[in-house]
């Protein structure tokens, strides 16, 4: 159990949620899928998160919004057919470990770690951890590490949904270069400037920003920093969320994922580790 007085556990619908409150800011984690479901920095007191209002918080389906956890594939390429294996892999569908809290003179963190890392799909010996350390930023750090005797090949990503008031006043500052559009087969295209978002988006961008802004009305609300990655996922569904069970048709007029992710394919030798880590800064 926790071992530092920022930190409270509590139990809803037979899930455990740690929430942090220290003189920064307060979070809410889900121990079912590892999930951050909300930063509020005490700066400005304003949710930096998205959670669907429908989102399941029974441990049913993977919980719409926060920080899904995608491990060790991203959305369908695990190389089988598309719904032989859960999206985004099988971490965020498991009950997760609390490891370690700790707190320092500017962050309270948790580390945390998954029940099992092997399942079908996946059959390497590997360990994950997440750091999570709160503050007047967020920082969260996805450490995999090869355990095995042979190389491993994996992808992974933090697939963070942030608030924004209205999506139609929204733009993203800082991605450039080629992207790949998962609504168009895939097509390489060059990144929009300004980016806005003006209907359905769905994009791997090709060139590993480190720092994007998410730019609303003409402020900007919030930057995220990427570490690690090979890519950046950008994704609204727009009006068709109207057709996601978990989320309403107006829901994406508040939400905006920006994903710090590896969907190239990272190679880990034995005994090696690699950390994929974004961090969430209110501006
Ligand atoms: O990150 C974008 C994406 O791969 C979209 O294609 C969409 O499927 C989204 O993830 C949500 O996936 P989920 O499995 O959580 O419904």
């Amino acid at each position: 159990m926790p071992s530092v007085s920022s930190v409270t556990v509590s139990e809803s619908n037979g899930l455990t949620f740690l929430d942090v409150s220290n003189a920064f800011a307060s979070a809410r984690i889900s121990l079912f899928g590892g999930h951050i479901l909300s930063f509020i920095p005490n700066s400005d007191g304003k949710e930096r998160l998205w959670v669907s209002p429908h989102a399941y918080l029974n441990g049913e389906r993977p919980i719409r919004g926060g920080i899904p956890v995608c491990w060790p594939w991203f959305s369908d390429d695990h190389g089988r057919e598309k719904g032989a294996l859960p999206a985004h892999g099988f971490l965020r569908t498991q009950v997760w470990k609390l490891i370690n809290s700790a707190e320092t003179e500017n962050s309270t963190t948790i580390t945390l770690s998954p029940s099992f890392t092997r399942a079908e799909g996946f059959e390497n010996d590997c360990s994950v951890t997440m750091i999570i350390a709160v503050g007047k930023t967020m920082e969260v750090s996805l450490i995999t590490e090869n355990t095995g005797v042979a190389p491993i090949e994996f992808n992974c990503a933090l697939h963070t949904y942030f608030h924004v008031d209205d999506i139609q006043n929204t733009q993203i500052n800082g991605i450039e270069g080629q992207y790949k559009d998962k609504l168009d087969d895939w097509g390489l295209k060059e990144t929009p400037h300004p980016y806005t978002i003006t209907g359905e988006t769905d994009r791997i961008h090709l060139v590993p920003v480190k720092t994007a802004e998410i730019e609303v009305d003409g402020t900007i609300y919030t930057e995220v920093i990427s570490k690690g990655n090979d890519s950046l996922v950008v994704w609204n569904p727009w009006q068709s969320a109207a057709s996601i069970s978990d989320m309403d048709p107006f829901g994406y007029k508040h939400m905006l994922c920006v994903e710090t992710s590896l969907t190239q394919g990272k190679t880990l030798a034995p005994g090696e580790s690699f950390a994929l880590e974004q961090i969430i800064v209110p501006r």
